[in-house]
């Protein structure tokens, strides 16, 4: 096992790394820059090193000072959260290059789930169900117009340097096409300096699936079951939960084994997430993610296990703690992102948290870097806490979130905090009956 490794993330998820770590007898390195010197994550490492201005380009994203920071800290590996530098191929190979273990993912593996051409054409030639559409770029309008063709309008024109909802074209008509290929073409040069696109036929009212896979890196690989994250605004998750509402034993047992089998195929090392779109009972694969995500507490609240502390083992080469047949579901969890955001616009909120009260209890989590008197440097991302809470079955799992948003208080800045008081009361959210722009629409209808 490593003796010290260093977190070059900050906030909640560099807590939770330094969290699973000190369990694991391991030494943390914190990192951090100028705005961040009080930040919890720096108080709470072992030791920490201050690694540049507050713009993350100049700190969290600059690789020169993060190996830096490791040289001097002596840390045998890093841990790269989820975001910054966490699916940068580029990063894992300097990393690795200078004899630190990264702890993720080989960069090959990163780089062809980054390019989503690759991506698709790698999970398809491995047994996973995708979109149908074009095989591989699109390099013309003609070639954009014949696909329209044969897959039927609508489609939905995507980068292969995009992802997360970035880059992507609807063309509802072959009246719509060459726009939608020209200006799909356009914004990826521009965003990504790469201009290459690919088709797909346009799903109308999917959910949002994604299952959970863990690797070793030597062929051995499980899955954890899915999450469905439909409740989405701008392609921003918004609430989370574990199992999927719509999804069968069965159902779980078959798209899990698909995924668990091609990540074993791949050698692929560590935790990943297999994106899908669900509609009418099929899966169609999107895209892969090659990191931790800001969602995973869900799956290990419903499969008991610590997602992190995997990471941290099979990173040292050590296997996996469990097996296929140790992972079942038990009963329900629901994640909800706590923003630093003014409603109803979801503006930015930075600030000086006055009061903080954490809601406990039994099945309540709340992952946080706040402390009373925190200023939120206005220098990242949003997102402040995750408060998650896990029951014997959905309703329970309801009722505790409802009861866990009561006892929390987050004063002194605007939050999200009161509109999942309102979701919660949704007749979509209490049954479970949502797709991916359910609340979009809610929040234009209750909101404005
Ligand atoms: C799609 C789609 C419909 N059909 N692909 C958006 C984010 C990116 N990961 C993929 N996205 C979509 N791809 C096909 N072929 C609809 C979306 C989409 C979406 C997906 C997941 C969650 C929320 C979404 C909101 C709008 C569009």
């Amino acid at each position: 096992m490593f003796r010290k490794i260093l977190i070059a993330n900050r906030g909640e998820i560099a807590l939770r790394v330094i969290r699973a770590a000190r369990e694991m007898g391991v030494e943390t390195v914190a990192v951090h820059s100028t705005a961040d010197t009080d930040a919890m994550h720096v108080r709470m490492a072992d030791e920490s090193v201050c690694i540049g201005p507050p713009p993350g380009t100049d700190s969290y994203l600059s690789m020169s000072a993060i190996l830096s920071a490791c040289e001097i800290s002596g840390a045998e590996a890093i841990h790269p959260g989820y975001g910054f530098l966490s699916e940068n191929a580029n990063f894992v190979q300097a990393v690795e290059d200078h004899g630190i273990k990264f702890i993720g993912p080989s960069a090959e593996h990163i780089r062809m789930m980054g390019d989503k051409i690759t991506a698709k054409e790698t999970v398809k030639r491995l047994g996973i169900p995708c979109v149908p559409g074009s095989d591989g770029e699109v390099p013309d309008v003609e070639a954009a117009r014949a696909i329209g063709e044969e897959f039927g309008y609508p489609v939905i024109v995507k980068a292969t340097a995009g992802g997360g909802g970035r880059g992507m074209k609807l063309a509802n008509s072959a009246a719509e096409i060459d726009t939608a290929f020209r200006a799909a073409r356009t914004e990826a040069k521009a965003a990504f300096g790469n201009d290459e696109v690919y088709i797909e036929k346009y799903l109308g009212t999917p959910r949002h699936i994604e299952v959970q896979v863990f690797g070793d890196g030597k062929g051995r690989a499980v899955h954890l079951g899915e999450r469905d994250c439909s409740l989405q605004r701008r392609h921003q998750k918004v609430l989370e939960e574990a199992p999927g509402p719509s999804i069968t034993p069965e159902t779980r047992d078959r798209i899990g084994m698909i995924c668990a089998n091609a990540v074993a195929d791949l050698g692929y090392e560590g935790a990943g997430t297999i994106e899908f779109l669900y509609e009418n009972d099929e899966f169609f694969f999107i895209e892969m993610n090659t990191r931790l995500q800001v969602e995973h507490p869900v799956t290990e609240a419903i499969m008991g296990v610590d997602l992190v502390r995997e990471q941290i083992r099979v990173a040292a080469g050590l296997p996996m703690s469990f097996k296929q047949e140790d992972l079942q579901v038990q009963g329900h969890a629901i994640e909800v992102r706590i923003n630093a955001e003014k409603l109803p616009n979801f503006t930015p909120c930075p600030g000086t948290i006055s009061q903080y009260h954490a809601p406990g209890g039994l099945g309540v989590r709340m992952d946080s870097a706040l402390y009373d008197g925190y200023r939120i440097p206005p220098y990242y991302d949003s997102l402040i806490a995750k408060l998650i809470v896990h029951g014997r079955d959905r309703p329970e799992a309801l009722a505790r979130l409802n009861r866990a948003l009561g006892e929390l208080i987050v004063d002194g800045i605007d939050t999200t905090v009161p509109l999942f008081r309102e979701l919660l009361q949704a007749e979509a959210v209490q049954s479970g009956d949502y797709t991916i722009h359910w609340l979009e629409k809610w929040l234009e209808e209750n909101l404005h």
